[in-house]
């Protein structure tokens, strides 16, 4: 049997373990990225692992999170990450410059590396041929002092596509349809390989749609071949020399196939407030919309903002609609500007903002109270606009101008015929936003401003825990309940007693006082546990209110790696019923807990308000990670072991 285009890279970067899906391996990372809201902490951390200069082929700081700027903290941070990156071989994309993932698909992807990035949708790299894969600031940091990452051998799923998609169909459809099908969950532990005849009619920044939202799958990455699109976009970014081609062994085998005919896909919507909550667009017509917001990581390439553009020109976006436009990058917008687009759009009515995250992360644009937007982004879990009650529908470029005008959800297969916009041969090239790292490094002095606290550290596991069940959560809590983002909070990502106050905020306000007042305890979650986004806040934030232990039925991968990293214990239920056993506020005490894991046993917690019941939680963790919740986390650990 022959190998997946998957496997094929992760054996040529595999340092340690087998590639048996479930088994921990560690590979080789060529590449790292990293943005401003959790490059603060991983650049801390970096700094704390101590080498005089990054140990991969090529590290990039993106700032494109934090640009609101409504007081010192972002600006001082940007100048942090500035002069940290000019000190230690980092290359540094300034704000205005794009969003990470945009600007890194044109500027830096290559097929066959390896690339690790403090950001969840890093694997929209996938679009061209790389092994893109999220994590904690602490696994990058790792990683850029040339460590290797650890994982869990994913499970390989060959995603066969055919035919090719219908006029207003789009890429954003086709990850609908997956997200429709498996759900949030249900990418978890597996790396979504593409083929089949139709892959050769997307074009790369279409493929990166596709891998980009994969991250709502809870994939571990999702990837594409290297073939003659790969060839052409790297050619029309003036990178020819970055082209090899790559593709599975005609004979490889997968773990498992899907096949999706894109000829049979109709435009698509995510409905409030979840991602896999997919709907027909024509089935949602009669919904008023209140605003449109076009942008993101997911949707903010030329040929997007082109369609866009194209579909406004010379008519008036609907007097109820705020329609927000942030485009993907310098080169995205430069070129919109240069072509006349840009024009057309601001004609339409459309509200032009720059060109970063934005109203994605909550920063900015919150809708109005119990408002209808529909968004080209990738997530609409409750609250992340920025307006709890609002309600978020995740739609194509092409549903959201056609809605934009009509001010009600519309299909856009009733606006006639659709715009026929193509990739350009050639994009606009100016990598003067993109700065690089000092030839003099001693000479760079870090810039740390007030907001810049130093990391709080965790201590030893003892020998045993007892503590207060804080909170009880119900399945698919996202890393944005744990730890929300948005305009207020996100500036506080170097300040960890700052930020800590804000945990849980929006599920229960008082989390954060009575876990202070409590000295700590534990949280119980249901399934799939901290999906969503890579910040280790929600795990460093937790930890230093003195969360002990999180014991839910499933966790998302990244934030399970990221409680690890910080000694905080992941675990879950050996008889799933003990979930409706445990109340909050029951007190718990796990008398010998260091002994257990040391015997790599299940742990005894006995729940001391409920007339001393005994219950055993499990833990999939190897000895490597045991050993690292049993020192407090990866830095202790990486610092004992040295
Ligand atoms: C997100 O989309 O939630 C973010 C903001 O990009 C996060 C990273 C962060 O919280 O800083 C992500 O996806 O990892
Ligand atoms: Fe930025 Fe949104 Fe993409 Fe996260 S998902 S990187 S906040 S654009």
């Amino acid at each position: 049997m022959g190998l997946s285009l998957t496997n094929k890279i992760l054996k040529a970067h595999l340092v340690k373990g087998e590639l048996k899906p479930g088994e921990e391996i560690a590979i080789k990372i060529d590449r790292t990225l990293t943005q401003d809201a959790t490059g603060t902490m991983a650049y801390l951390q970096f700094e704390a692992i101590g080498v005089p200069s990054v140990r991969t082929d090529l590290s990039v700081s993106f700032i494109d999170h934090n640009t609101l700027q409504t007081g010192f903290e972002n600006a001082d941070d940007h100048k942090f990450l500035q002069t940290v990156a000019a000190k230690y071989g980092i290359y540094y994309s300034k704000a205005g410059n794009g969003i990470c993932h945009q600007v890194n698909l044109e500027r830096f992807g290559v097929p066959g590396k390896t690339l690790l990035g403090s950001d969840s949708h890093t694997p929209t790299a996938g679009g061209v041929g790389m092994i893109a894969i999220g994590a904690g600031g602490l696994d990058v940091a790792v990683a850029m002092g040339g460590g290797a990452f650890y994982m869990t051998a994913p499970k390989v799923v060959l995603v066969k596509l055919s035919g090719k998609l219908s006029e207003w169909v789009s890429a954003k459809d086709v990850i609908l349809e997956l997200l429709k099908r498996l759900t949030v969950k249900g990418g978890v532990g597996k790396i979504f390989e593409y083929g089949g005849e139709g892959v050769k009619t997307l074009t790369v920044p279409e493929r990166a749609v596709i891998t980009n939202m994969g991250a709502e799958l809870g994939a571990t990455t999702s990837i594409f071949p290297s073939d003659e699109k790969t060839l052409e976009f790297l050619k029309a970014e003036g990178r020819t020399p970055d082209y090899t081609p790559l593709a599975a062994d005609s004979d490889a085998a997968y773990d498992e196939v899907i096949e999706i005919d894109l000829s049979s896909l109709e435009p698509l919507a995510a409905k409030p407030h979840m991602p896999d909550q997919v709907a027909k667009v024509s089935e949602l017509k009669d919904i008023k919309v209140d605003q449109v917001a076009i942008g993101s990581c997911t949707n903010s390439s030329y040929v997007d903002l082109m369609t866009v553009a194209s579909v406004l020109k010379g008519k008036k976006v609907h007097p109820d609609v705020s329609l927000v436009i942030s485009p993907g990058s310098k080169q995205v917008y430069e070129m919109i500007a240069k072509n006349g687009a840009l024009a057309d759009l601001i004609a339409s009515g459309a509200r032009i903002l720059e060109s970063t995250c934005g109203p994605c992360i909550g920063m900015g644009q919150a809708p109005r109270s119990g408002a209808v937007s529909l968004r080209t982004f990738n997530r609409n879990f409750e609250g992340r606009s920025g307006t709890k009650d609002a309600k978020i529908y995740l739609v194509s470029v092409q549903t959201a101008a056609a809605s934009a005008l009509t001010g009600y959800i519309t299909d856009p297969r009733t606006m006639g015929k659709a715009p026929d916009i193509k990739m350009p041969e050639k994009f606009d090239i100016d990598d003067s936003m993109i700065l690089p790292p000092s030839t003099n490094p001693d000479e760079v002095e870090v810039y740390r401003g007030p907001n810049i606290k130093p990391l709080p550290i965790q201590q030893k596991l003892p020998e045993s825990l007892t503590g207060k069940v804080l909170l009880k959560v119900g399945d698919n809590i996202t890393t944005d309940h744990i730890m929300p983002a948005g305009s207020k909070i996100l500036p506080l990502r170097s300040n960890i007693p700052a930020i800590s106050k804000y945990v849980f905020e929006s599920v229960d306000a008082s989390f954060s006082e009575r876990a202070l007042k409590e000295k700590g305890g534990f949280v119980i979650g249901g399934e799939n546990y901290g999906q969503g986004s890579s910040r280790e806040h929600a795990a460093l934030a937790p930890m230093y209110l003195g969360v002990k232990a999180v014991i839910a039925k499933s966790f998302a991968r990244i934030h399970f790696a990221n409680l690890i990293n910080f000694g905080i214990l992941p675990l879950t239920f050996e008889n799933p019923s003990d979930y409706d056993k445990i109340g909050q506020g029951d007190e718990l005490y796990a008398p010998n807990i260091l002994k257990e894991l040391g015997e790599h046993k299940p742990v005894t917690f006995i729940n001391k308000t409920k007339n001393n019941e005994e219950y055993k939680f499990k833990y999939n963790l190897t000895d490597r990670q045991v050993k690292i919740i049993k020192e407090g986390g990866l830095l202790n650990e990486t610092k004992n072991s040295n």
